[in-house]
């Protein structure tokens, strides 16, 4: 049960004012409160979330219903709008940035906002973890914590007293990692000198230098450059007598006896993920002094060239910035630069494009959404189960194609924002927030593909997709020497050397500072590229080699139980299935390739009783397959979908799980929401809603391919 109404708070709630999604044809979703009355995408959104399973349709029946169903909840853009939640450490930039900046956040959204706070607190004691599943941390608790009270918790409602207590259990605020430090430093709850450095000064450095800042991983990069740009000025905000309150409050010592500059390495135990070096903590010590000693002016001449990236950045990605972290800190530092400029009205407009409405109330998405990924599986879900052209489905199919085809990148980033060449590369969300993701390229890549195999202008156009994609590939001296020569990362090739995670000061994340290669990345990239290779004799040579280089890679990725581990999505199983399709679609298969069996053995021995597949999020911390006691429809579908295009032979294993699909779809063709999907930097989880759709439709459609194959029939 999801507490609905009041929480003690007033908020205005007139009977005729209803929430409204809007969403634009590049695919910018916005929740709005008004007259306009929630229609079907409003109402699938928006109801909690106990589907019935039925589980007595037929194969042919189960296929069609769910794509039916699947199209009744698309919007007319032609994205599939969810949800995309599970990070606690999100909306508290929102609020920071609004209590800073001094913009009102409207009542209603006020409301659901600590709506979905109260929500998701932990059953036991109250408090918040890093995502929405985790056990209570003092990082999670404390913003948390802090946000309820800035939107007008009383400190003695029951949900405040109890997180109070946990958090002060956990030793107070004190013991928050760094971006919690930054955080409270920013809303002037913790002081500067207790927050380990961020100089501005690192953007300054010669490009050549092997650990610029400008060679980490894009979300690390977008999100420093801001933070060094508030820490060069000690950014606070104005106290007053709320702040003052909740200084107070969460501390076990009254602020003015805490000794800030003592606890800039002390982090709760629970908190504590990715502990310092002793590398990072001599370094934080030499640029602490040297902060202490650099005059004020020549602080500021550096925050130019922090505030400069900021300004690229925000050029490059229509004001909404790469990721809702960085785009928060971006928009006080454009406050505190220009104050209330149109600029600065339009940042914190594209906020609320982040802010997302679901059962337990408002949250602050991972990202802007999950737009262009999604689409691409949905057609490309169609296409495998012969359904594009069925009935509504083929509306939903053509929408999502033209929706994939506007978001493609047709236009460079701005000179000097240290971005490489994007034209013919596809976002993972939306166009606006433009930046090229190799996987969601290559996704993307194929569903246009599927959809229009034979237009010639179409595969003119790809050209440039495929050289965007052969340019992402890790085929330098250094990648050679590191072991991932033929590898795809996220968002551009390895530019530095892992030796900076040494440097990492995130303490709750691994593997943020810079690219590593990615078993899902490089799979997605060769299937683009097979598929691309199947319409078109451009740079064939190329293509072939690039994909042979990425099969080097993912056999020598495998490790000799046969799994693969997954970094985007929960976890071996996650990973088993794009391995398996990226061989099984450059013709290895369980008959001809070792590596395939191995993969699929892997898979086949963690069946659970109940005919299906069920992983853990603790095999991403641990790095050891955990499984779950019962099977969840995602993961199953994942398993059954890399086995079935190896060709694993023991039809009698994929017929359990495809069983266990039939049996938990609903009535009305759909499956519920069982767990997490997703999750990122080995320790935070994320949902991806729509894949209880796509996965199990793909998983069905496939197995369906098969019977036929053998001149079978489904016997329910
Ligand atoms: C995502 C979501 C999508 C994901 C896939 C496309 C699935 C993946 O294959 C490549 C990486 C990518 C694009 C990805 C990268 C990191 C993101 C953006 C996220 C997991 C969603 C949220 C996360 C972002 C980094 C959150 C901010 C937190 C930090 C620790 C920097």
């Amino acid at each position: 049960m999801y507490y609905s109404e009041s929480i003690g708070i007033e908020s205005a709630r007139p009977q005729n004012e209803f929430w409204s999604l809007e969403v634009s044809d590049l695919g910018n979703q916005k929740w709005k409160y008004g007259p306009v009355r929630p229609g079907v995408v409003e109402s699938h959104l928006l109801q909690p979330n106990k589907p019935q399973p039925y589980g007595k349709y037929s194969l042919d029946q189960a296929i069609e219903l769910a794509a039916l169903n699947f199209s009744t909840v698309q919007h007319e853009s032609g994205t599939w709008p969810n949800q995309y939640k599970g990070p606690m450490f999100m909306t508290i930039g929102y609020v920071a940035s609004s209590y800073f900046t001094k913009t009102p956040i409207p009542g209603h959204v006020v409301s659901e906002l600590i709506r979905y706070i109260v929500n998701s607190s932990h059953p036991v004691d109250g408090g918040w973890g890093l995502h929405e599943t985790d056990k209570s941390t003092c990082f999670g608790t404390t913003i948390n914590y802090v946000i309820l009270r800035l939107l007008g918790l009383s400190k003695d409602h029951p949900v405040c007293v109890k997180a109070r207590k946990t958090l002060l259990d956990m030793g107070g605020a004190v013991g928050n990692p760094h971006w919690g430090k930054i955080w409270l430093s920013v809303l002037n709850l913790y002081k500067w000198e207790g927050v380990n450095p961020a100089p501005s000064e690192l953007f300054a450095l010669p490009y050549w230098l092997p650990i610029h800042p400008m060679k980490w991983w894009v979300h690390t990069r977008g999100i420093y450059a801001p933070v060094a740009y508030l820490y060069t000025r000690k950014a606070s905000c104005e106290l007053d007598p709320l702040l003052e309150q909740i200084r107070e409050e969460i501390y076990l010592q009254p602020f003015e006896k805490i000794d800030f500059a003592a606890c800039r390495n002390k982090v709760c135990g629970i908190d504590l993920y990715y502990p310092h070096t002793t590398l990072l903590n001599v370094a934080n010590w030499a640029m602490v002094k040297y902060d202490q000693w650099r005059p004020q002016f020549v602080a500021n001449w550096f925050n130019k060239f922090a505030y400069n990236l900021v300004l690229k950045e925000l050029e490059n990605t229509e004001n909404l910035s790469i990721a809702p972290v960085n785009g928060a800190f971006n928009s006080i530092a454009v406050f505190l630069e220009e104050g209330r400029s149109e600029r600065f009205k339009v940042v914190v407009e594209r906020m609320h494009e982040e802010l997302f409405l679901g059962p337990m109330g408002l949250t602050m998405m991972g990202t802007n959404g999950s737009q262009v990924w999604d689409s691409a599986f949905a057609v490309q879900c169609f296409h495998v189960s012969e359904v594009d052209q069925f009935g509504l489905v083929k509306n939903a199919h053509d929408r999502a194609v033209s929706f994939l085809l506007r978001s493609q990148f047709d236009t460079e980033c701005v000179r000097g924002s240290y971005r490489d060449s994007r034209v013919g590369g596809w976002p993972f969300s939306t166009k606006d927030q433009g930046y090229t993701v190799s996987d969601c390229t290559a996704e993307a890549m194929k569903a246009v593909l599927m959809a229009h195999p034979n237009d010639t202008q179409l595969i003119q156009k790809l050209h440039k997709t495929v050289d965007l994609l052969l340019s992402l590939q890790n085929v330098d001296w250094s990648s050679k020497l590191r072991a991932y020569y033929g590898s795809f990362a996220s968002y551009e090739k390895v530019k530095a050397t892992p030796l900076l995670e040494l440097l990492n000061p995130a303490e709750v994340f691994g593997n943020i500072m810079v690219e590593y290669p990615y078993v899902e990345c490089t799979d997605s990239s060769i299937l683009g590229l097979v598929y691309f290779q199947k319409h078109s004799d451009y740079r064939s040579e190329d293509i072939k080699l690039a994909i042979d280089n990425a099969l080097q890679f993912l056999a020598k990725a495998q490790n000799p139980d046969g799994s693969w581990y997954g970094c985007w999505g929960i976890c071996y199983t996650y990973s088993g299935m794009f391995a398996l399709e990226a061989f099984a679609e450059t013709g290895h298969k369980y008959g001809n390739s070792e590596i395939v069996r191995k993969g699929c053995h892997f898979l086949v021995d963690r069946q659970l009783k109940d005919g299906g597949w069920g992983e853990s999020m603790k095999s991403c911390e641990t790095h050891t397959y955990v499984s779950t006691l019962q099977a969840n429809v995602v993961q199953t579908a994942w398993a059954l979908i890399g086995l079935l295009l190896a060709e694993y032979p023991d039809l009698v294993v994929i017929e359990k799980g495809v069983r266990l699909l039939l049996s938990r779809q609903t009535k009305e063709g759909d499956w519920a929401m069982e767990g997490v999907e997703g999750v990122f930097n080995h320790s935070c989880s994320i949902e991806y809603p729509n894949y209880r759709y796509i996965f199990p439709i793909k998983a069905l459609g496939l197995y369906r391919r098969r019977l036929k194959s053998q001149g079978r029939t489904w016997r329910n």
